[in-house]
């Protein structure tokens, strides 16, 4: 299965890392110091080299509590970033839900577009759908803010599940081609241990939907509560949660140690049949 983001195809025969750039200053993972321009160019180019197929830029914290930043603070962290970086051997993934950061991010030379709200803010669908951009639509529930505070389902595989079907058949009723879109069950967002643990476990039935699944598990507090590690103690927990979640069908991992899950990928490959 290929992937197309902007000037790229992806072949997602082999489970890609997708290597993750804080420009924020309250990052919960970095604690900030990507917010200078030159370290998150920096940190870029370190994660290209250590094999990250995919950079995701992002100026928003969206750690569970963390406050919104204006459009034009988020333009201002990310823009000269992805300005920098852009004609770099591999897709940049914009990371935002707002319409006016993906339209500069994408002309600035973004390829993809990574959304925690799956194009449902207004114009979203528009603004990608004009674009050749790959895009993840990720399920949450709630806001950053409230989303940990008594995240609910009665089924969460089903309901996550049912919730990207909506969102892939809005996204290709606005024009998006399947080819370029890619879905994320969303870890940790408005989610228990329980409910990530059910989803974790039911991977697989997202593939079923036709496109490729994204995980995102790194350095996750739900890692945290099952090791009793601090964040920054977290890279074991990380790649293993990583490699579980390819085994069970993910064709993307959003990780922060990209040296460590490309090697932990590559041991895993060694013996695939
Ligand atoms: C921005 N961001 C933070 N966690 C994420 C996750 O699990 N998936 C995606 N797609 N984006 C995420």
């Amino acid at each position: 299965m290929f992937f197309h983001c902007g000037k790229f195809k992806l072949d997602l025969s082999q489970p890609k890392v997708m290597g993750i750039v804080n420009v924020t200053p309250d990052s919960f993972s970095d604690g900030g110091r990507h917010l200078a321009f030159e370290a998150a160019v920096e940190h870029a180019r370190r994660l290209i080299e250590e094999g990250a197929d995919i950079l995701d830029i992002g100026g928003e914290s969206t750690r569970p509590g963390a406050d919104p930043v204006s459009e034009q603070q988020e333009l201002d962290r990310v823009l000269p970033v992805i300005e920098e970086l852009a004609g770099i051997s591999i897709p940049i993934s914009i990371d935002t839900y707002k319409p006016e950061v993906m339209r500069a991010a994408l002309a600035a030379g973004a390829d993809m577009v990574n959304d925690v709200n799956a194009l449902q803010s207004e114009g979203a669908l528009d603004v990608v759908a004009k674009t050749t951009a790959g895009i993840c639509l990720m399920h949450k529930q709630g806001a950053p803010q409230n989303m940990q505070q008594q995240p609910h389902y009665q089924q969460v595989s089903v309901e996550v599940n049912t919730f990207l079907r909506e969102r892939l058949a809005a996204a290709t009723a606005a024009g998006i081609a399947l080819e370029r879109l890619i879905i994320d069950p969303g870890f940790g967002f408005g989610k228990s241990l329980e409910h990530n643990l059910a989803l974790l476990k039911n991977l697989h039935a997202f593939t079923l939907l036709g496109v490729p699944v994204l995980a995102g598990l790194s350095r996750k507090s739900m890692l945290g509560t099952i090791t009793g590690r601090e964040v920054g103690d977290r890279m074991a927990a990380s790649i293993a949660a990583a490699l579980i979640s390819v085994q069970r069908g993910a064709s993307v991992v959003r990780v922060h140690d990209v040296r460590a899950t490309v090697d932990v990928l590559k041991v895993w490959r060694a013996i695939k049949e």
